[in-house]
């Protein structure tokens, strides 16, 4: 397959022989990339209310959809506030295309800061999400002129890497994993067509999955602010015998995982001196049931295990622990990546394979193909 644009990028385009940076831009312009005369560039607001609303309803009318078109992601304002607000984010990253007479905010992508750890090398990088384009303005070659228009305000702040996953195989992944769920609620997830049984299956199957096993002795609980500095220790060494991961800083560590309701959901167990032992998360991520039949599957609220540090419980306890938490949380499907030591707990804790594959992307940087049990980088 030939690739117009990504073959002009600095991509690997074939096998990686050698590891490393591919290029440095001598001269980085000052100027936006010119856009048709009815568009403008625009810097997308997300503390204005307005215009938070404005990107919830690109995302949530425009964003990542199944390849049946059953499901869309449906991001919520907070959410979005959340994933863009990071420490040391810059607001000319959240990057829009307007319409020019109407102020119709008609594409998107934004970059956040996030270093990474690639093969024990630290590499302070941004990563890329969120990029989407209005349905009307589609196979137009605009795509392009987003990453290129981002790259050059990345560019700007002395910044020349870049990860991202999405779901499409463009050149190169350097990793691929496999999506898995764990039912919750198996009628909701019949009737939206999530899942596939037979009618007089679902009963059964019903109760088989609503009764997630209670881990004697373990006792978890929300994570509260006192908590940052003994989850970033542990958090922090747990991610370290990964070949891909993000180096979080105390900041980072109380910004992404400090409880949000309905965005995202942190759990510590302690020891008798109140320190932290393991440490897991999910972000709040529902789906719009774009062919719902009834009122109440018009959302489908999925959980998506995050990041974790697992010492002293075993890893399935300590999800079973976060099932019960998210089912309480009334959460409808767990899904998670074959990534990190997620394959380990697969089958004890009743995840089944899904279709869908995630490919993992650097921009600027060359690495050998890294396993998905290596990989410990969740994009939201
Ligand atoms: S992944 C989520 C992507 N969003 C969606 O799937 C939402 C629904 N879809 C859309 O809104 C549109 O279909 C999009 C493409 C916007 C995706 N990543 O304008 P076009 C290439 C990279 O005619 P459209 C996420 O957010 C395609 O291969 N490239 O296409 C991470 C082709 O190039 P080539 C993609 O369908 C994003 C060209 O675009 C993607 O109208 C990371 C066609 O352009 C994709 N997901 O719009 C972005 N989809 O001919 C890269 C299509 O060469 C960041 N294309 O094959 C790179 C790092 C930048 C920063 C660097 C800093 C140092």
């Amino acid at each position: 397959m030939t690739h117009r644009f990504w073959s002009t990028q600095p991509v690997p385009q074939g096998e990686v022989s050698e590891e490393g940076p591919i290029s440095i831009p001598s001269i980085v312009s000052t100027n936006p990339l010119p856009l048709p005369p009815s568009f403008e560039w625009t810097v997308v607001d997300i503390h204005n209310e307005q215009q938070l609303q404005s990107l919830y309803e690109l995302l949530s009318n425009h964003y990542v959809e199944d390849d049946d078109s059953c499901f869309r992601f449906n991001y919520s304002p907070q959410f979005l506030l959340w994933a863009l607000t990071v420490p040391n984010y810059l607001s000319q990253w959240h990057l829009g295309v307007r319409k020019k007479d109407t102020g119709e905010l008609l594409a998107f992508i934004a970059a956040i800061p996030q270093n990474l750890n690639v093969n024990s090398q630290i590499i302070s990088m941004v990563s890329i999400n969120f990029l989407c384009i209005n349905s009307i303005l589609r196979s137009k070659r605009l795509a392009p002129v987003l990453i290129k228009e981002i790259t050059r305000r990345v560019n700007l702040e002395g910044i020349f890497q870049a990860t991202y996953t999405a779901g499409i195989n463009i050149p190169t992944p350097f990793s691929e994993a496999q999506y898995f769920h764990r039912p919750i609620n198996i009628k909701k997830l019949v009737e939206t067509d999530f899942l596939m049984l037979p009618a007089d299956k679902v009963r059964i199957k019903h109760k088989i999955y609503n009764s997630i096993p209670v881990s004697q002795g373990v006792s978890m609980r929300a994570m509260t602010s006192n908590d940052v500095d003994s989850v970033f220790e542990i958090l922090t060494q747990y991610l370290a015998k990964f070949a891909v991961h993000p180096v979080f800083s105390r900041e980072e560590v109380a910004h992404y995982f400090l409880p949000r309701p309905r965005v995202v959901s942190s759990f510590v167990i302690v020891d008798s001196q109140d320190h932290v032992t393991d440490f897991i998360s999910y972000y709040h991520l529902p789906s719009s049931v774009l062919r719902a039949e009834k009122e109440e599957n018009s959302m489908l609220y999925a959980g998506y295990i995050y990041y974790y540090a697992q010492s002293k419980t075993p890893i399935k306890d300590l999800i079973n622990s976060m099932l019960t938490v998210a089912r309480e949380e009334g959460i409808d499907v767990v899904n998670c990546l074959s990534i990190m030591d997620n394959q380990s707990f697969l089958s004890d804790c009743m995840f089944g394979p899904g279709d869908g594959n995630l490919h993992y992307y650097l921009f600027n940087w060359k690495l050998k193909p890294v396993k998905d049990t290596q990989v410990a980088l969740v994009l939201q």
